[in-house]
């Protein structure tokens, strides 16, 4: 369904009612990896929200980000509260949803390759978002980079060989879980961005062609939020 324009921030969903004021906030990016992965939830959990885009994450003025003191996204704002953190907003959205959709979460994960597997994920998130701050927007390349390319790759090397066996470890009845969403948001940011290529992941990469079909997948594909429109200015 196609997003149309928020009230004033941006663009809602409108998979359930859309009544004024139903709607809760997320402040984050259509282009952030850790912004998806609740927009994936909100989708597949039926949970109207609003969009409230930052431009620019060079900015120090947590503001910006709905007053997350560690300047990041995504931040969930509703009745009159602001909740930080993609897992968080996450599990907000669980409880705001009427929807009995079964979401499987980390703590269910029981054996070690499984456990290993969501961190591994959760790590080479954080080693995208150092990639791309660090070396696309800060244009910087030194040994802290470099360690954390190879720290990255090690981990992509991991869950390209152990992915199978931990999607087969979960468990069999649920709609989703947190480690396929955050799986697929950071396969797809890894083509999105282009800092590493996926060529030597297959099994990642047929995870992410398979998982990208749901609607809820596609309903968030990564896309740069359009600027605002500059206020025009009177002629004098
Ligand atoms: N712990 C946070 C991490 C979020 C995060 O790193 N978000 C990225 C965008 S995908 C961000 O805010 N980047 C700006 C920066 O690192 O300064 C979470 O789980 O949501």
């Amino acid at each position: 369904m196609a997003p149309t324009r928020g009230t004033d921030s941006g663009p809602v969903n409108q998979l359930r009612s859309n009544k004024p004021g139903n709607a809760v906030q997320i402040i984050g990016r259509s282009s952030s990896l850790y912004t998806r992965v609740p927009l994936v939830v909100a989708h597949e959990l039926g949970v109207p929200y609003e969009l409230a885009p930052v431009f620019d994450l060079t900015t120090a003025d947590s503001a910006v980000y709905g007053n997350n003191p560690a300047l990041k996204i995504p931040s969930l704002r509703r009745a009159g509260s602001v909740l930080f953190g993609a897992e968080n907003v996450c599990r907000a959205l669980e409880d705001l949803s009427e929807s009995r959709r079964r979401i499987v979460w980390p703590e269910e994960l029981r054996s070690d390759l499984s456990r290993n597997a969501q961190e591994l994920v959760w790590h080479c998130m954080a080693a995208q978002v150092q990639l791309v701050f660090g070396t696309i927007i800060g244009k910087l390349d030194n040994i802290y980079f470099t360690k954390a390319r190879a720290g990255f790759e090690g981990g992509l090397r991991w869950l390209d060989e152990h992915c199978k066996l931990a999607l087969e470890a979960l468990p069999a009845e649920r709609d989703i879980s947190l480690f396929e969403v955050t799986l697929l948001c950071l396969i797809e940011h890894l083509e999105f961005r282009g800092t590493l290529p996926v060529d030597p992941y297959p099994s990642l990469v047929a995870f992410a062609r398979t998982y990208a079909t749901r609607p809820a997948a596609q309903q968030t594909a990564y896309r740069f939020d359009p600027p605002p429109e500059p206020v025009a200015t009177e002629a004098r």
